[in-house]
């Protein structure tokens, strides 16, 4: 089975670990958020490519969820000592040289994506780790300040603020222009099943689907697409999902975010489900065109606390969704497949 998923950081890496256990033998491809990167006393720095990386491969912090594992952070205090920040980013000893070879690397002249290769060549995750795109997406915060507004990268909006202070505006620099990385839209196209890992809906799976050509790769896909919810009983699992999601003006719900991604409106995956969501208009007729909603989903996974939950021309499965540990994580997986019907 190939499955696709696109991925964030820590809750993405998470939810991965848990497809790969219950599908040993399938055929996974990751596109990651590049929107997060950023360069730091000259390095490139990817943290949710890394995080999946480190995760999959055995090399990830299971206290912090980022960065490395046995990690210290010599380098930093001596940067520190000289005054040189910034210290609100934790940059640790064993994690500074992924960014020496990358930074190496991509001044060679090598694409994020072959770097991305050649990094995974070491830590074997066991997933193909696409970059969204090999060009230069960078995700920065607009928020006020004594002056009137200014935009901050949003590592520093994340860590530094702890996304305490309203984003005005979430902007995916150049994202416009951005291509996808070479193998993403076949990974998309060709896909027995597509996956939203409960990533942070705005600036990891949304600025992924901000990439031209990305979007309309999930919605056209003959794969189902299903998605997992990052928020439970109205609160974001972890992270601070809620500060981005009113950023664009989103409640903070199970429903919401279910509704932001949009039903895809096509016949339900099974004829158990062929009463959730609108059967399917005949295609390439006024109505089939008219019926076929915006949206990505077709099927939309919440926790019971949220069993409420209606997506428009989507499934709702409710099951609880807290990855307690790879058991549940892979409990969570088993529910996306059978609400894909795969
Ligand atoms: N997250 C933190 O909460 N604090 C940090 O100091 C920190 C440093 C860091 C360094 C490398 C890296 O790959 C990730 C790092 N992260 C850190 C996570 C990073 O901020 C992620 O981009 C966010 O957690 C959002 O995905």
């Amino acid at each position: 089975m190939r499955v696709t998923a696109l991925a964030g950081g820590i809750g993405g890496a998470r939810f991965l670990r848990g497809v790969l256990a219950a599908l040993p033998d399938a055929d996974v491809t990751v596109i990651g958020n590049t929107g997060d990167d950023i360069t730091l006393h000259g390095l490139r720095i990817c943290p949710d490519l890394d995080t999946v990386m480190y995760t999959l491969g055995g090399g990830i912090s299971a206290e912090r969820g980022w960065g490395r594992e046995d990690e210290s952070f010599v380098v930093a205090e001596e940067l520190a000592a000289y005054g040189v920040g910034p210290a609100w980013f934790g940059l640790g000893d064993r994690d500074l040289a992924t960014h020496l070879v990358r930074t190496e690397m991509l001044d060679a002249g090598y694409p994020l994506s072959d770097v991305m290769r050649a990094l995974c060549e070491r830590w074997q995750p066991g997933v193909r780790l696409l970059p969204m795109t090999d060009d230069r997406v960078e995700t920065h915060v607009v928020i006020a300040d004594e002056d009137g507004q200014r935009a901050v990268h949003f590592q520093e909006w994340w860590l530094r603020l702890r996304a305490a202070v309203p984003a005005q505006a979430i902007v995916p620099l150049r994202a416009e222009t951005a291509k996808p990385a070479p193998g993403v839209l076949d990974a998309l196209g060709e896909a027995d099943v597509v996956l939203l890992p409960p990533s942070n809906p705005v600036v990891s799976i949304g600025t992924i689907l901000a990439v031209p050509g990305i979007r309309d790769a999930v919605r056209e896909t003959a794969a189902p697409v299903v998605g997992v919810s990052p928020i439970i009983g109205g609160a974001a699992v972890r992270g601070m999902a809620d500060a981005c999601l009113t950023a664009i003006g989103v409640e903070t719900s199970a429903q919401a975010v279910g509704v932001h991604y949009g039903g895809r409106g096509r016949a339900a995956a099974t004829p158990a489900q062929a009463g959730a969501g609108p059967a399917e208009a005949p295609a390439g007729t006024a109505e089939g065109l008219a019926a076929a909603p915006a949206g990505l989903l077709d099927g939309w996974l919440v926790d019971t606390v949220d069993a409420g939950a209606v997506v428009p021309g989507a499934t709702v499965l409710a099951r609880p969704l807290l990855m307690t540990d790879l058991a549940a994580t892979v409990a969570i997986v088993r529910s996306a497949l059978e609400v894909a019907g795969v």
